[in-house]
C-alpha cells in the first residue's frame, strides 16, 4: 500500500485552496488536484506492506501533537514535475518540528526514507505548463492543524484518490 501522513485542511481552507486552484489553473494549465485531496504531506512512506501499514496506524493513534497554525502567503512551483503549490514564509518552525518528530517515531518503526529537506506545500496543480505569475491572487490564510492523518493513495483512473486510514489522538489539555 502507498502511503503517507498529511494534514488535512478543514473545510473552510479547503473552499479556498480549491479556488485558488482554479485561478491557476486558468493560468497555468495543468491537472488540478480535487478539492477533497488537498493535503500538506508531512511524511511520504512508499509502498509498505499492510502488516506495516497497521502498525503505523496504532502507533499514530496513541501520538497526540502539538496543535499549531500555519500561515500561508506564497505561491511556489516545482518546474520539473510541472507542480504548482501554495505554501508559508520562511521562520515557522512548528512544523519543522512536527515533521522531525513524525521521523523520529516512524525509523523507531524500521521505516526509511526521511528527506534530507522539507518544503512544506500544498500541491494546487500537477503537469502545469507556466509558472505562478504576479496576476494570481495574494495569498493570507492561516489553517489550524490538530491532527495528523494516515492515508492511504489509490491509484486510479482519474489520478490518485486518497483514503484516510488512522489520525492521532486528539491534543492534550494543557495543565
Ligand atoms: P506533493 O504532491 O505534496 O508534492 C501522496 O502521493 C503525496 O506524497 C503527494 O502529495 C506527494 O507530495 C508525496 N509524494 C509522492 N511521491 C513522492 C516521492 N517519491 N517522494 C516524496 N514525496 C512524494
Amino acid at each position: 500500500m502507498r502511503l503517507f501522513l498529511a494534514l488535512v485542511p478543514p473545510p473552510a481552507q479547503r473552499r479556498r485552496l480549491g479556488e485558488l486552484a482554479e485561478r491557476a489553473q486558468a493560468r497555468c494549465g495543468g491537472r488540478r488536484m480535487p478539492d477533497d485531496s488537498l493535503h500538506l504531506t508531512l511524511a511520504f512512506l512508499g509502498e509498505q506492506p499492510l502488516e506495516r501499514a497497521e502498525a503505523i496506524g496504532d502507533w499514530l493513534a496513541r501520538f497526540s501533537i502539538l496543535p499549531g497554525r500555519w500561515r500561508l502567503d506564497a505561491w511556489g512551483h516545482f518546474r520539473r514535475p510541472g507542480i504548482v503549490w501554495v505554501g508559508g514564509a520562511e521562520g515557522q518552525p512548528a512544523l519543522g518540528d512536527l515533521q522531525r518528530q513524525l521521523w523520529d517515531g516512524l525509523e523507531e518503526l524500521g521505516i526509511s526514507g526521511r528527506p534530507e529537506r522539507f518544503a512544506p506545500h500544498i500541491t494546487l496543480l500537477r503537469h502545469a505548463r507556466r509558472p505562478p505569475g504576479p496576476e494570481l491572487p495574494r495569498i493570507a490564510m492561516a489553517w489550524d492543524y490538530t491532527r495528523v492523518e494516515l492515508i492511504q493513495s489509490v491509484v486510479t483512473q482519474q489520478g490518485s484518490r486518497y483514503r484516510p486510514l488512522a489520525r492521532t489522538a486528539p491534543p492534550e489539555e494543557m495543565p
